[in-house]
């Protein structure tokens, strides 16, 4: 019998693809590195004006509450291209899903496999940055630039390194500097630099001029772009004139510090970038809103580059465009910095979605990045398929008052962290048997998540069914197919 279900399983399968149709939309895939939502004029930043982003909010559906599944960019990109959660695959690192998914389709090897041309432009799974996209010259298609690709995924790829934090201009280190005799410097270190070169001299920059070029040689048939910034990841890097808004940085509006802000945070709740240990006074802290604005001003020229491209190619409806983050950002709440923090700054991310034919409008249900997946097939016309372990939101675009998930599900494998967030509480733990911790915030009464209600005896009840549903969400990540 078996047997029999394999053999009609196989067949189903080869006609489902004998039967391949062309998808029935483009998709345009546009994903930021490291930018909080809250940077965003369509999120309601007052200071930092995002105009080609907010043109796609405008015409599409914002999504208020959308959570990346991993704090930090390796997991959290594996997992919504692959379609499995970051403990599905065991990938909590920066690493390919490749070897834990075998020969299942990636999300753009899914469009690939239906006809589409799927291209990747700069960074769409992990590469480090800056170090794996510091043009080191040769050519940029060499392997060290591909990061931790999956190859099986594209029809083309192409890498745009560029220079980074040795980018001529005016730089400062400011983390760990506190006497500034440091030299500006590269791995993840806030570092800004003041370029003196224009937009196309860095990687975001020829990442939006060739998007624009396939997405002109590629007008004629279905495609699948991916268009992959680095910024606003550190170093905070971009061309003068972006800077100039935000000059003075001592104009700048730090979030409030609260004394004894810490007190309730459990160790492992305590940033791994904080202003302590980064050891940046009120000064360098400004600067380091100031300069993650810049780049992210750039980055939104970059992003009207491509917005333009499409424009011009006459195929805007007939074009999905998604745009997005793999997760968030500190800048300064709770003296944080950076992601990997459960909080909303760093575990909830911007999600625009525009389809063609459908009305703009701002939906607050919980999503969650590994819902892309399922959504943008079922949108295009292409076969669901029941291994993914996101939902299709699709609807969502249609009625998008209505609520489809009870709790946004998120982890930071490097802090053994996990989150349930509903639309009341988000309920925080420390190591699988939450052992390093809990925190619980009443997120209605409390949206920057000041009060930690967890040893609260008024809400020990509500921490234990949160315990109990997140022992439940762990049990079901690990049930799949995958056989790991
Ligand atoms: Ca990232």
């Amino acid at each position: 019998m078996k047997a029999l279900i394999a053999i009609l399983a196989g067949l189903a399968g080869l006609t489902s693809l004998s039967a391949a149709e062309p998808p029935r939309y483009n998709v345009l895939f546009l994903i930021a590195d490291d930018l909080t939502r809250t940077a965003l004029s369509c999120y309601g930043n007052q200071v930092c004006e995002t105009p080609n982003i907010d043109r796609i909010a405008a015409e599409g559906v914002r999504f208020t509450r959308a959570y990346c599944n991993a704090t930090y960019c390796g997991p959290s990109r594996a997992s919504f291209l692959s379609g499995y959660y970051p403990h599905a695959t065991g990938v909590l690192g920066y690493t390919s899903p490749r070897p834990q998914i075998g020969d299942r389709a990636t999300l753009p090897q899914h469009f690939k496999n239906h006809g589409a041309y799927a291209a990747r432009v700069g960074k769409l799974y992990h590469m480090g940055v800056p170090g794996g996209v510091e043009d080191h010259g040769g050519d940029p298609s060499e392997e060290r630039y591909n990061g931790a690709d999956d190859a099986l995924s594209w029809t083309e790829r192409f890498n745009t390194p560029g220079p980074e934090w040795r980018a001529p201009g005016d730089g400062e280190t400011l983390e760990g500097n506190p006497d500034g005799k440091k030299p500006v410097v590269g791995g993840n270190t806030f570092v800004v630099v003041e370029a003196d070169d224009g937009d196309l001299a860095h990687c975001d920059g020829k990442t939006a001029r060739k998007a624009a070029e396939l997405i002109a040689m590629h007008s004629d048939g279905r495609f699948w772009i991916g268009a992959g910034f680095v910024r606003p990841h550190v170093p905070f890097v971009a061309p003068r004139p972006y800077f100039e808004a935000f000059k003075p940085y001592e104009k700048l509006v730090l979030p409030p510090k609260l004394p004894g802000d810490w007190d309730d945070i459990p160790k492992a709740g305590i940033n791994y970038k904080t202003s302590v240990n980064m050891q940046m006074d009120e000064r360098r802290q400004r600067k380091a809103i100031g300069g993650y604005y810049a780049s992210v001003t750039y980055l939104d020229k970059q992003v009207g580059v491509v917005l333009d491209a499409l424009e011009k190619s006459g195929q805007m409806e007939e074009t999905i465009i998604v745009f997005t983050s793999d997760h968030g950002y500190h800048l300064g709440e709770h003296d944080f910095w950076a992601k990997v923090s459960l909080r909303d700054e760093s575990s909830g991310v911007p999600l625009l979605i525009r389809v063609p034919g459908k009305k703009p409008a701002v939906c607050d249900s919980l999503v969650e990045l590994i819902d892309l997946y399922p959504t943008l097939s079922a949108l295009c016309g292409l076969p669901a398929q029941d291994r993914l372990q996101g939902m299709d939101i699709s609807p969502l675009l249609d009625e998008p008052s209505r609520s489809v998930r009870e709790a946004a599900f998120s982890v930071a494998p490097m802090r053994e962290g996990f989150l349930l967030r509903t639309k009341e509480y988000a309920f925080i733990q420390y190591g699988e048997d939450a052992a390093k911790g809990i925190e619980l915030f009443d997120v209605a009464k409390d949206p920057d998540q000041f009060r930690n209600l967890a040893s609260d005896p008024a809400h020990a009840a509500t921490v234990a069914s949160f315990r109990e549903k997140m022992d439940e969400r762990l049990s079901q990540v690990r049930h799949n197919d995958l056989g790991n």
